[in-house]
């Protein structure tokens, strides 16, 4: 069944033979995963510092959250939503309550969650605030990330994500992230539904914004009358050590999006959350998804979100940020450039001198496993369970692993 013997390079082999080459992965396989640590098939332990790009906020196979898995499976997985399961009504009562919106569709992956918004918000616009048919807009800030499809990528600045893929989507436009005066500018025509944007960009490199920048965000939204979404898919659920990143300035957006460790890293589930005035320019029929809103899904995120919430995920991870960045520091500054850290979301910029692909396998080597973004910046996001002890371990490892670059 789910175990074979295959050996590390034997499932590289078959991967690189049958598999699309979509992904240049780092070379370990892993087949085991508890809390904050990863096995591979060779029996070696890791740290995980990804977290599956914090989906396992909660810690690998979390015992509450298999358990709800398991029980769940054994009852009724999915019905479609041509009928109703007792789990969906009862999962998005728990969701707007404990994020305080007045509706949540459920989708699956994050960029679902990305295309659900952007298509309730030109609804809303041509519905409610009257824009003439057709010419919705939507604006984005350059260094967005939101997923692999069409439209995320007719949003996306980066080259290898959009190049040789258009046409792409019209009515998308970019201005530069944190920077309320072009945000200002654009506001103004009439014709823009929405502005969507990570409260801390994370594909771009854990890239913080200005204090004050989401609460000018959302007073520049409420004055031009368009919605601010907001996509927490990586930096919500207690990532960067609160609930939201939002709730750093206190603020909430008109439609979030929520996806990765909703499940803790079960199955893609994702939701996106707004009040009656937005979500209800969706009417039946003309949205869906033949998976969304499943009852396994449902009575997963149930369980993932009670072990955040009482297990005090976000307090660690705020608590622990700070340890991780006095750890952090003590590597010698001709190494890493910039230490960027919001909880456990820690990006630090790695000198020139030290190749960074070559720094990951190291890591790897010293029982660590994460991940670059854009060349030299190196992602440090263990799962949110991880305890101080386990924390200082790691980092220790991560400055030894530089020492090794004198060597
Ligand atoms: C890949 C990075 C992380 C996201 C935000 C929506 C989505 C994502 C803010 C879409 C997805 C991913 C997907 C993964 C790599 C990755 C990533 F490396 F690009 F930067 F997380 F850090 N919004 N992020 O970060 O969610 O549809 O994938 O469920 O595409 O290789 P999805």
């Amino acid at each position: 069944m789910a175990s074979n013997n295959l050996s590390s390079s034997e499932i590289i082999a078959l991967e690189n033979k049958y598999g699309c080459r979509n992904y240049e992965p780092i070379p370990v396989v892993l087949s085991r995963g508890e809390g904050a640590f990863v096995w591979d098939v060779e029996g070696k332990k890791y740290y995980d510092f990804l977290s599956a790009y914090s989906a396992v906020n909660q810690g690998h196979c979390h015992p509450r959250i298999v358990a709800a898995l398991k029980e769940q499976a054994d009852k009724l997985t999915l019905v479609s939503r041509a009928f109703y399961s007792n789990q969906l009504g009862v999962f998005e009562k728990m969701m707007t309550e404990t994020f305080g919106f007045d509706r949540l569709l459920a989708m699956n992956t994050g960029v679902e969650g990305g295309e659900s918004a952007c298509k309730i918000a030109r609804k809303w616009g041509y519905d409610v605030k009257k824009i003439p048919d057709g010419q919705a807009k939507i604006i984005f800030a350059e260094g967005n990330f939101w997923g692999r499809t069409l439209s995320a990528i007719s949003a996306s600045a980066d080259p290898m994500c959009y190049k040789g893929f258009g046409p792409y989507m019209p009515g998308f436009k970019l201005i530069p992230y944190n920077n309320i005066a072009a945000l200002e500018k654009e506001l103004q025509d009439p014709t823009v539904a929405a502005f969507m944007v990570e409260p801390i960009q994370g594909e771009a490199g854990t890239i913080i914004p200005d204090d004050g920048y989401l609460k000018k965000v959302r007073e520049l939204c409420t004055k031009y009358n368009v919605l601010w979404i907001a996509d927490e898919v990586q930096t919500g659920l207690g990532r960067t050590g609160k609930l939201l990143a939002v709730n750093y300035e206190g603020v909430k957006p008109d439609i979030l999006i929520l996806g990765k460790a909703l499940s803790g890293g079960m199955l893609p589930v994702s939701a996106i959350m707004a009040n009656n005035n937005v979500m209800d320019v969706i009417k039946p029929g003309t949205h869906g998804s033949t998976y969304g809103g499943n009852p396994l899904a449902c009575a997963v995120a149930m369980e993932a979100i009670k072990v955040l919430l009482e297990e005090k995920l976000p307090e660690n991870a705020e608590k622990l940020g700070h340890v991780l960045v006095e750890e952090l520091k003590k590597i010698p500054k001709n190494k890493v450039t910039a230490i960027r850290c919001r909880g456990l979301m820690c990006a630090i910029d790695v000198h020139e001198s030290i190749p960074a692909k070559e720094l990951c396998l190291r890591l790897r080597d010293a029982g660590l496993i994460t991940k670059t973004t854009h060349g030299q910046t190196l992602r440090l996001a263990p799962p949110l369970v991880i305890t101080e002890k386990q924390l200082r371990d790691g980092a220790g490892i991560i400055r030894s692993v530089f020492d090794s670059f004198d060597k």
